[in-house]
Protein backbone atom coordinates (compact mmCIF):
# COMPACT_ATOMS: atom_id res chain seq x y z
CA UNK A 1 0.00 0.00 0.00
CA UNK A 2 1.11 3.72 -0.89
CA UNK A 3 3.02 4.44 2.68
CA UNK A 4 1.37 7.92 1.94
CA UNK A 5 -2.36 6.48 1.93
CA UNK A 6 -4.20 6.59 5.45
CA UNK A 7 -6.40 3.28 4.44
CA UNK A 8 -4.36 1.67 7.13
CA UNK A 9 -6.45 3.09 9.68
CA UNK A 10 -9.63 1.94 8.77
CA UNK A 11 -10.15 -1.25 10.63
CA UNK A 12 -12.35 -2.73 7.69
CA UNK A 13 -10.94 -6.11 5.72
CA UNK A 14 -13.16 -5.25 2.84
CA UNK A 15 -11.18 -1.76 2.78
CA UNK A 16 -8.13 -3.01 3.11
CA UNK A 17 -7.71 -5.62 0.35
CA UNK A 18 -9.09 -2.51 -2.19
CA UNK A 19 -6.00 -0.54 -4.21
CA UNK A 20 -6.24 3.08 -3.29
CA UNK A 21 -5.13 5.97 -5.08
CA UNK A 22 -4.99 9.15 -3.68
CA UNK A 23 -6.12 12.68 -4.85
CA UNK A 24 -6.45 16.01 -3.11
CA UNK A 25 -9.41 18.77 -3.00
CA UNK A 26 -8.45 22.40 -1.94
CA UNK A 27 -10.95 25.42 -1.46
CA UNK A 28 -9.44 29.07 -1.45
CA UNK A 29 -11.64 30.72 0.90
CA UNK A 30 -12.08 34.87 1.09
CA UNK A 31 -13.11 34.77 5.14
CA UNK A 32 -13.23 38.51 4.82
CA UNK A 33 -16.14 38.17 2.65
CA UNK A 34 -17.56 34.44 3.97
CA UNK A 35 -16.70 33.37 0.44
CA UNK A 36 -14.95 30.52 -1.42
CA UNK A 37 -13.74 29.75 -4.92
CA UNK A 38 -14.78 26.82 -6.89
CA UNK A 39 -14.64 26.12 -10.26
CA UNK A 40 -17.03 24.29 -12.64
CA UNK A 41 -14.92 20.96 -13.88
CA UNK A 42 -14.70 21.46 -17.83
CA UNK A 43 -14.07 18.03 -18.69
CA UNK A 44 -13.00 14.30 -17.36
CA UNK A 45 -14.13 13.23 -13.86
CA UNK A 46 -17.03 15.26 -12.59
CA UNK A 47 -17.84 17.24 -15.76
CA UNK A 48 -20.43 19.92 -15.16
CA UNK A 49 -19.63 20.04 -11.32
CA UNK A 50 -18.24 22.63 -9.31
CA UNK A 51 -15.75 21.44 -7.00
CA UNK A 52 -12.85 22.65 -5.06
CA UNK A 53 -9.72 22.34 -7.21
CA UNK A 54 -7.61 19.02 -6.81
CA UNK A 55 -6.63 15.38 -8.54
CA UNK A 56 -4.26 13.02 -8.51
CA UNK A 57 -1.69 13.12 -5.76
CA UNK A 58 2.38 12.05 -8.02
CA UNK A 59 4.21 9.40 -7.16
CA UNK A 60 7.41 12.09 -6.15
CA UNK A 61 5.08 14.57 -3.90
CA UNK A 62 3.81 14.33 -0.67
CA UNK A 63 0.09 15.04 -0.15
CA UNK A 64 0.08 18.81 0.46
CA UNK A 65 2.47 19.61 -2.46
CA UNK A 66 0.09 17.94 -4.64
CA UNK A 67 -2.80 20.17 -3.08
CA UNK A 68 -0.28 23.07 -3.78
CA UNK A 69 0.10 22.10 -7.52
CA UNK A 70 -3.12 21.11 -8.52
CA UNK A 71 -4.48 24.48 -7.11
CA UNK A 72 -1.98 26.22 -9.24
CA UNK A 73 -2.64 24.07 -12.06
CA UNK A 74 -6.45 24.56 -12.15
CA UNK A 75 -7.05 28.49 -10.94
CA UNK A 76 -4.29 30.42 -11.58
CA UNK A 77 -3.38 30.77 -7.47
CA UNK A 78 -0.44 29.75 -5.04
CA UNK A 79 -1.06 28.93 -1.18
CA UNK A 80 0.87 30.22 0.87
CA UNK A 81 -0.43 28.03 3.74
CA UNK A 82 -2.82 25.14 3.74
CA UNK A 83 -4.99 23.61 6.35
CA UNK A 84 -6.24 19.91 6.20
CA UNK A 85 -9.65 19.35 6.95
CA UNK A 86 -10.59 15.96 6.21
CA UNK A 87 -10.01 12.46 4.27
CA UNK A 88 -12.68 11.20 1.89
CA UNK A 89 -13.22 7.40 0.90
CA UNK A 90 -15.10 6.66 -1.80
CA UNK A 91 -16.12 3.77 -3.13
CA UNK A 92 -18.42 2.82 -6.42
CA UNK A 93 -19.83 -0.05 -7.36
CA UNK A 94 -17.80 -2.77 -9.16
CA UNK A 95 -14.83 -1.33 -8.70
CA UNK A 96 -11.90 -1.82 -6.95
CA UNK A 97 -9.85 0.63 -6.68
CA UNK A 98 -10.79 3.27 -3.29
CA UNK A 99 -10.69 7.26 -3.98
CA UNK A 100 -9.02 8.54 -0.77
CA UNK A 101 -9.37 12.34 -1.20
CA UNK A 102 -7.34 14.67 1.05
CA UNK A 103 -9.52 17.64 1.88
CA UNK A 104 -7.44 21.04 2.63
CA UNK A 105 -8.51 25.07 2.43
CA UNK A 106 -6.45 27.82 2.24
CA UNK A 107 -7.13 31.50 3.37
CA UNK A 108 -3.67 32.72 2.21
CA UNK A 109 -2.74 32.59 -1.49
CA UNK A 110 -0.86 34.47 -4.24
CA UNK A 111 -2.44 35.08 -7.64
CA UNK A 112 -5.42 35.70 -9.43
CA UNK A 113 -8.19 33.07 -10.26
CA UNK A 114 -8.04 32.36 -14.16
CA UNK A 115 -9.94 29.87 -16.00
CA UNK A 116 -7.97 27.11 -17.00
CA UNK A 117 -8.06 24.05 -19.29
CA UNK A 118 -9.82 22.01 -16.56
CA UNK A 119 -11.82 24.56 -14.46
CA UNK A 120 -13.86 27.69 -14.53
CA UNK A 121 -13.81 29.50 -11.03
CA UNK A 122 -16.47 31.26 -9.50
CA UNK A 123 -16.78 32.96 -6.01
CA UNK A 124 -20.07 31.02 -4.16
CA UNK A 125 -21.07 32.21 -0.45
CA UNK A 126 -19.70 29.90 2.26
CA UNK A 127 -23.35 29.24 3.30
CA UNK A 128 -24.92 29.14 -0.28
CA UNK A 129 -23.07 26.55 -2.02
CA UNK A 130 -24.46 25.33 -4.92
CA UNK A 131 -25.09 21.58 -4.42
CA UNK A 132 -27.55 20.85 -6.84
CA UNK A 133 -24.32 21.13 -9.28
CA UNK A 134 -22.13 19.05 -7.14
CA UNK A 135 -20.88 15.57 -5.82
CA UNK A 136 -24.09 14.34 -3.98
CA UNK A 137 -21.59 13.70 -0.53
CA UNK A 138 -20.61 17.77 0.01
CA UNK A 139 -23.73 18.63 1.69
CA UNK A 140 -22.98 15.95 4.11
CA UNK A 141 -19.10 17.25 5.03
CA UNK A 142 -19.58 20.92 3.52
CA UNK A 143 -20.81 22.12 7.19
CA UNK A 144 -17.82 20.84 9.31
CA UNK A 145 -15.71 22.70 6.78
CA UNK A 146 -17.75 25.75 8.10
CA UNK A 147 -17.86 24.92 11.41
CA UNK A 148 -14.00 24.42 11.93
CA UNK A 149 -14.04 20.83 12.22
CA UNK A 150 -11.86 17.67 10.72
CA UNK A 151 -13.80 15.02 9.73
CA UNK A 152 -13.58 11.50 8.46
CA UNK A 153 -16.09 10.88 5.37
CA UNK A 154 -17.03 7.06 3.71
CA UNK A 155 -19.33 7.02 1.15
CA UNK A 156 -20.40 3.87 -1.42
CA UNK A 157 -21.93 5.04 -4.49
CA UNK A 158 -23.94 3.10 -7.00
CA UNK A 159 -22.50 3.53 -10.35
CA UNK A 160 -24.89 5.87 -11.50
CA UNK A 161 -21.71 8.20 -9.53
CA UNK A 162 -24.96 10.09 -8.22
CA UNK A 163 -27.19 7.96 -5.64
CA UNK A 164 -24.83 6.53 -1.95
CA UNK A 165 -25.94 3.38 -0.52
CA UNK A 166 -24.12 3.68 2.58
CA UNK A 167 -22.37 6.20 4.45
CA UNK A 168 -19.96 6.99 7.37
CA UNK A 169 -19.23 10.12 7.87
CA UNK A 170 -18.16 11.87 11.11
CA UNK A 171 -15.65 14.89 12.82
CA UNK A 172 -12.66 13.45 14.39
CA UNK A 173 -10.64 15.51 17.37
CA UNK A 174 -7.33 15.33 14.96
CA UNK A 175 -5.83 14.31 11.25
CA UNK A 176 -2.54 13.85 12.77
CA UNK A 177 -1.90 10.42 11.81
CA UNK A 178 -2.59 11.60 8.45
CA UNK A 179 0.52 13.65 8.05
P1 LIG B 1 -6.71 14.08 -14.94
O1 LIG B 1 -5.72 15.22 -15.09
O2 LIG B 1 -6.13 12.71 -15.11
O3 LIG B 1 -8.00 14.29 -15.68
O4 LIG B 1 -7.18 14.06 -13.45
P2 LIG B 1 -6.71 14.81 -12.18
O5 LIG B 1 -6.92 16.30 -12.31
O6 LIG B 1 -5.37 14.36 -11.68
O7 LIG B 1 -7.76 14.20 -11.18
P3 LIG B 1 -9.33 14.26 -11.22
O8 LIG B 1 -9.86 12.99 -11.79
O9 LIG B 1 -9.81 15.55 -11.76
O10 LIG B 1 -9.57 14.23 -9.63
C1 LIG B 1 -10.84 14.12 -9.11
C2 LIG B 1 -11.11 15.30 -8.21
O11 LIG B 1 -12.44 15.23 -7.78
C3 LIG B 1 -10.25 15.34 -6.96
O12 LIG B 1 -10.00 16.69 -6.59
C4 LIG B 1 -11.15 14.69 -5.93
C5 LIG B 1 -12.49 15.19 -6.36
N1 LIG B 1 -13.63 14.39 -5.93
C6 LIG B 1 -13.88 13.08 -6.19
N2 LIG B 1 -15.06 12.72 -5.63
C7 LIG B 1 -15.56 13.81 -5.01
C8 LIG B 1 -16.74 14.07 -4.29
O13 LIG B 1 -17.56 13.19 -4.09
N3 LIG B 1 -16.89 15.32 -3.82
C9 LIG B 1 -15.97 16.29 -4.07
N4 LIG B 1 -16.21 17.52 -3.60
N5 LIG B 1 -14.85 16.08 -4.76
C10 LIG B 1 -14.66 14.85 -5.23
O14 LIG B 1 -13.10 12.38 -6.84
Amino acid sequence: MDPRSVAKYIEDAEHLQMAHRLYTLIFPLDRQANRVLLGMKKRGFGKNKYNGFGGKVEAHETIAAGAMRELHEESGLSARSLDKHGILFFYFEGDSVAMEVHVYVTGEYAGRAVETDEMRPEWFDMDGMPFEKMWADDPEWWPMVLEGKRFVGRFWFKNDMVTITRREVAPVDSLEFSG
